[in-house]
């Protein structure tokens, strides 16, 4: 049985030749991997506001993050950061995600927070502490090993705050010679993703800080080594969308960090207030999963760390707003879009796109849910499961691992 509204939209995308089950197919295989600390407390430069039930370890964390795909049905891998998220007993961590329903997704080494780290990691003037951040990165491709995790993903705070502070030359290749000593063990079916951001913590220069850099710098390592774009790292007003494709034709996109860029940086909900800049980005994307030339395989995580918000609920916001875009990516007349360029018709391009972005895609994608043995509204659902009073009285006191 299906919802007259949902029967009412898929007859009127049949009509406009969307083919409904096949849409409902991908909608259904996506996946989008969220981050183990966005669970626990966080906070900006000026402070902390702990919030009640926040994970404090990483076994919450994927407790969280399974909760989190068990009411969107499309969240199953977390991603972890170490040494946020550090054990003894990986076997175990593994074992224990198993049992929750997901699996650990992408490793991040943080090589920017220990007070060794106070003037860069990899492109740091010592070369005893570029060792070290080599070290704590090899340490994490043996964690890839023992978790079963296919991806590395990198990011560094290094930079300079003033003029003159570094040889700006030397740092660059500093990191060519760490990155690739890291590249040279990385297991065949594994992948190492290099993210830019191009400013904070340092504000003078910052040694990857656009796709640019971090292109070269993969393309100079080979193959296994890609660029992963995180939404809050660019310069305002910087077309998003060109880069995703420009990097997808050269085989270079491996991987996203969804949030939203008005904060600079990780702590606003992807698609909360730019959803329109969301839809073309995936519009390019499915245009390259429709294109049986192109190869593709992009892995979809959210990189953000709600302080304000309640983080389970902001979470399964996210999941379902790169959701809702998707679909409406799916539902684009690619055909007519197609022709609409060929002739020049900028009017008649633009006019498909938006007639795509503003279809109310709710009804599928509560189809799609239910389908799947998931409750039509994944927020409500959650609220009314009690998770957030059980967690709230249980994780009282205790030490927090992790950031704050
Ligand atoms: C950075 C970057 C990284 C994330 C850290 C916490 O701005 O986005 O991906 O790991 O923040
Ligand atoms: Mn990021
Ligand atoms: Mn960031």
């Amino acid at each position: 049985m299906s919802h007259p509204k949902y029967d009412l939209l898929a007859e009127e995308l049949e009509k406009q030749g969307v083919q409904i089950e096949a849409v409902k197919g991908l909608l259904k295989r996506q996946h989008i991997e969220t981050p183990s600390w966005g669970y626990g407390n966080s906070g900006t430069r000026f402070g902390v506001f702990p919030q009640p039930g926040a994970a404090r370890n990483v076994h919450e964390r994927l407790e969280d993050a399974a909760t989190v795909h068990k009411f969107t049905g499309i969240a199953p891998t977390i991603a972890i950061h170490i040494p946020w998220d550090e054990t003894d007993d990986w076997d175990g961590l593994k074992q224990y995600a198993t049992e929750l329903g997901i699996g650990i997704g992408a490793i991040n080494p943080n090589v920017f927070q220990g007070e060794n780290y106070k003037l860069g990691s990899i492109c740091n003037h010592d070369a005893a502490i570029r060792g070290l951040a080599t070290e704590q990165m090899l340490a994490c491709v043996a964690i890839m090993k023992n978790t079963d995790s296919k991806l590395l993903s990198l990011w560094f705070a290094d930079g300079t705050n003033f003029p003159g502070q570094g040889n700006l030359r030397k740092r660059k290749r500093w990191m060519y010679e760490c990155l690739h000593e890291v590249y040279n063990v990385l297991p065949e079916d594994t992948r190492m993703l290099i993210e830019y951001k191009f400013f904070e913590p340092a504000f003078y220069h910052t040694d990857v800080p656009d796709w640019g850099a971090a292109y070269v710098m993969a393309t100079k390592l080979g193959p296994k080594a890609q660029v992963l774009m995180d939404l809050g790292h660019h310069p305002q007003g910087t077309n998003v969308e060109y880069i995703v494709t420009y990097l997808i034709d050269e085989g270079k996109l491996g991987g996203f960090h969804f949030n939203c860029r008005k904060y600079a940086d990780d702590d606003l909900t992807v698609g909360s207030l730019n959803p329109q800049e969301l839809f073309l980005i995936y519009t390019e994307l499915v245009a390259a999963e429709l294109d049986s030339d192109t190869e593709t395989d992009i892995a979809y995580m959210i990189d953000q760390s709600h302080n304000l918000k309640p983080k389970i609920e902001a979470s399964i916001q996210s999941v379902c707003n790169l959701q809702a875009a998707y679909a409406r990516a799916l539902i684009v007349n690619r055909q007519e879009l197609a022709d609409a360029q060929d002739a020049g018709e900028i009017i008649d391009a633009e006019r498909i796109l938006q007639c795509a972005y503003e279809t109310d895609v709710r009804p599928l994608l509560e189809q799609v849910r239910l389908e799947t043995g998931r409750d039509a509204d994944p927020l409500l659902a959650y609220r009314k499961s009690g998770y957030f009073e059980k967690i709230s009285k249980a994780r009282v006191g205790g030490k927090s691992q992790g950031w704050a």
